[in-house]
């Protein structure tokens, strides 16, 4: 079956990124990795630098050299991470099938959803301008019946295209690439090719299997495939996890009620990060106690809806703890919080119109916290908790727990 494979590529990354941040740099060369001055390298820069010659990997000094000019900046990978998650998680919406393949790459199979999209070609390109729309960034993308070929369409397409070789267009599309664009083709054997007279993908065609075999080794088979666009490899994702658990074993049994929903907003809190991280949604929200008898309680609530949201999820994780202290005769000495049947998509819920405040709420509470640490945002229930059990930046609030999380 012919597939359907998307690939995406954010547009001079980390330097987008920070033209976002400063809006005063638009249209300025940006070279982010470090001061003029210091050593090392360019991680990247934004396109304005690259016609200055500046590139990734390139010496600080030297781009300073070429383009002193330009706005040199340290850069904060934290935060080019929480805009990575953001462009990955909408393209989790669309496809069970997507693959990070790198910070700011990653690679789609649409062909399983062939029901949900009568057009593919829309799609991804619709695909495109949402996560131009939604983050601010500029992308490049490819579409191809396979993972090389898809790779390739993105190359041609920066910046900021779209490109689609068709089934059956191979050829045409491949015959005049370099072979430089080819990905892991090496210096050295770029010199020998050049030494070949061979420079263009479709000149290698020419050559027989068994030659490219004897000249490159192990790397002529794959010379030999992929300037014929020939790839089978499949789209992995990374496995959904099956759930995922926050608990706390108190030091000493706990009796008070505040303090017991202080906590459990507090795993909640830990939990539903998780969640965010990993691009999951929750069907199912499981409360656990256990009294000072050892006897251990658990209740669960399935939703329709899956969550993934601190206000959703402490709301029936309250609704499903409060019975199991209220009127109890013992005190507690583990509270603990789980979200199983877990989804990636992005719920459309037939019963409510989606709003995506919470959502916002939460990726926005997830950048403060990653520049500033987890305690730099608490909220009214673990500021309580603060006061009692003064919060540890690195292992939350543990002076009074035995183990906090797992
Ligand atoms: P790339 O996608 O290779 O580069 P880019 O996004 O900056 O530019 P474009 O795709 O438009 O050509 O890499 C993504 C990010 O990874 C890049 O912004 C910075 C980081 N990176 C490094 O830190 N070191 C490197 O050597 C490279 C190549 C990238
Ligand atoms: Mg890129």
């Amino acid at each position: 079956m012919t597939r359907f494979i998307v690939h995406i590529d954010i547009d001079a990354f980390f330097a987008a990124v920070e033209v976002l941040l400063n809006p005063a740099l638009q249209g300025r060369p940006v070279i982010v990795g470090g001061l003029p001055h210091e050593r090392g390298v360019a991680s990247t820069c934004s396109y304005e630098a690259r016609k200055f010659g500046v590139h990734s990997g390139m010496a600080l000094r030297n781009a300073y050299k070429l383009c002193p000019q330009g706005v040199f900046i340290r850069g904060n990978y934290q935060v080019y991470q929480s805009f990575s998650d953001r462009v990955f998680g909408i393209l989790h919406e669309y496809t069970p099938d997507v693959e990070e393949a790198s910070i700011d790459e990653a690679y789609l199979d649409l062909t399983r959803c062939r029901p949900l999209y009568p057009s593919f070609s829309r799609t991804a390109r619709e695909i495109k301008a949402r996560v131009e729309r939604e983050t601010g960034l500029k992308v490049s993308v490819g579409a191809a019946p396979n993972k090389i070929l898809a790779k390739l369409a993105t190359k041609r397409a920066k910046p900021a295209g779209y490109v689609e070789v068709e089934p059956g267009r191979e050829e045409e599309f491949l015959r005049d690439l370099p072979i430089d664009a080819l990905p892991g083709i090496g210096p050295k054997s770029q010199v020998i090719l050049r030494m070949l007279n061979i420079q263009k993908l479709g000149d290698l065609w020419g050559m027989p299997r068994t030659t490219l075999h004897s000249i490159f080794g192990l790397g002529g088979e794959d010379l030999y495939l992929q300037s014929r666009g020939i790839d089978s490899r499949p789209v992995v994702s990374a496995a959904v996890p099956k759930s995922v658990s926050r608990e706390t074993t108190f030091l000493e049994d706990l009796w008070d009620r505040r303090l017991l929903l202080a906590h459990l907003a507090y795993l909640c809190d830990r939990l539903t990060l998780a969640l965010r991280q990993g691009h999951c949604y929750a069907h199912v929200i499981e409360v656990k106690a256990r009294y000072s008898d050892f006897k251990t309680e658990v209740r669960r609530r399935l939703m329709l809806t899956p969550r993934q949201e601190m206000g959703d999820v402490y709301k029936i994780a309250e609704e499903l703890f409060l019975p199991l202290f209220s009127g109890s005769r013992l005190a507690l000495r583990l509270v603990g919080v789980k979200a199983s049947d877990l989804v990636r998509a992005r719920p459309l819920s037939l019963f409510e119109p989606y709003s995506d405040r919470q959502e916002r709420l939460g990726a926005a509470m997830d950048r403060v916290r990653e520049k500033y640490g987890f305690g730099s945002v608490l909220t009214v229930r673990e500021k309580m908790l603060d006061a009692v059990y003064p919060f540890d930046r690195n292992r939350g609030f543990v002076l009074k727990t035995a183990s906090l999380t797992k």
